[in-house]
């Protein structure tokens, strides 16, 4: 038997994996026949190499036990797809420009950061190009439930200085110390153009021309693992639809907790609490009007979540 060393997946292609060993030493290795069904390996995860018999050749023996995981949920397949693992911290990365931001997609991601139990938080970036998006507004919409964001600019890194919110390119920083953390976000959001900058040009992550569609677009396709010094981070592709239609209805409150608080407190079993009527905790209260809007647009996430995830009857959801 040759020597077990440890390393860790930092890309995958299907059944070739890129590793880095403990020793920092990159290498490629293919699986044991076992490990290459579906998502048996994935970027992140900590595994066990060694040679295999007779071939210079390394393959992965075992896979550690993952500390989190990462999946999305592909529709026309009914499946769930792990693309990554053992993230601490889930960066939803977000364009005040173009793409035009969208709080729907932020909740949706809030949504899973409960569910897969990683601390989120939300970047604004292209704050250079900030016109009429009331930051201050989306980033109190965040704050009671204990999610910090970033005002950015990744075109100028360290240069752009914040000018709505106390964070900024260096809290950003901070933040992700000793952290492994996953960039999520739609396609353009800039998710490759902020690792790279994070890395102070070590990196360089050929980003995607928005607006263009195909030829010249440098559209993120795998996930991937980036160490640098400070902190580990995974780019990952941007998402075209994001379903959550693994989600039972009545499971979707506790993914809400601010929600939730406020519905336990409602007189009515199976309110939807849209309509003005007295015994329903969301329109019966004392909150000032900037929590009123808060707490309603997070109510119209909430709504039209469960409305979506409702169309498929329980007893027919395979995921
Ligand atoms: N003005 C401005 N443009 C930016 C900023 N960050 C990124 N961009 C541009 O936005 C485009 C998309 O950036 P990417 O980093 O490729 O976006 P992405 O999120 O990785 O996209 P996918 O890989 O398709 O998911 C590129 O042309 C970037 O140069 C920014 O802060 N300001
Ligand atoms: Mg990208
Ligand atoms: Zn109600």
């Amino acid at each position: 038997m040759s020597e077990v060393l440890n390393a860790q997946v930092v890309r995958s292609s299907q059944r070739q994996f890129s590793c880095k060993l403990n020793s920092g030493e990159m290498i490629d290795a293919t699986a044991k026949g076992n490990l290459l069904k579906g998502d048996s390996i994935v970027v992140g995860d900590k595994v066990e190499v060694s040679f295999i018999e007779g071939s210079k050749e390394y393959q992965i023996d075992k896979v550690c036990e993952r500390e989190s995981e990462i999946f999305r949920v592909s529709v026309r397949e009914q499946k769930k797809k792990i693309t990554a693992a053992n993230c601490n911290l889930l960066v939803i990365l977000s364009s005040v420009s173009k793409p035009a931001f969208k709080q729907g997609i932020v909740d949706r991601f809030l949504v899973r950061a409960c569910q897969w139990g990683i601390r989120p938080i939300v970047i604004f970036n292209k704050c250079d190009q900030l016109e009429d998006l009331d930051l201050d507004f989306e980033s109190k919409r965040l704050g009671p439930l204990g999610v910090e964001s970033y005002e950015i600019s990744a075109l100028e890194a360290e240069n752009y200085k914040p000018r709505f919110l106390k964070n900024g390119w260096l809290e950003l920083q901070e933040i992700l110390k000793g952290r492994t953390a996953i960039f999520l976000g739609q396609s353009g959001v800039g998710k490759s153009r902020t690792i790279s900058a994070l890395s102070g040009g070590t990196v360089d992550l050929r980003t995607h021309k928005v607006g263009k569609v195909g030829k010249g677009s440098h559209t993120t396709t795998w996930s991937e693992l980036i160490q640098l010094p400070l902190f580990d981070l995974i780019d990952s592709p941007g998402i075209r639809s994001f379903s959550l239609e693994d989600i039972n209805p009545d499971d979707l409150l506790a993914l809400f907790p601010d929600l939730e608080e406020v519905a336990v407190h409602c007189k009515f079993n199976n309110c939807q609490h849209l309509e003005n009527s007295k015994g329903c905790a969301f329109h019966k209260n004392d909150w000032d009007d900037a929590k009123r809007r808060r707490i309603f647009s997070r109510l119209e996430s909430f709504t039209r979540i469960v409305e979506e995830v409702s169309q498929t009857p329980i007893w027919s959801k395979k995921l």
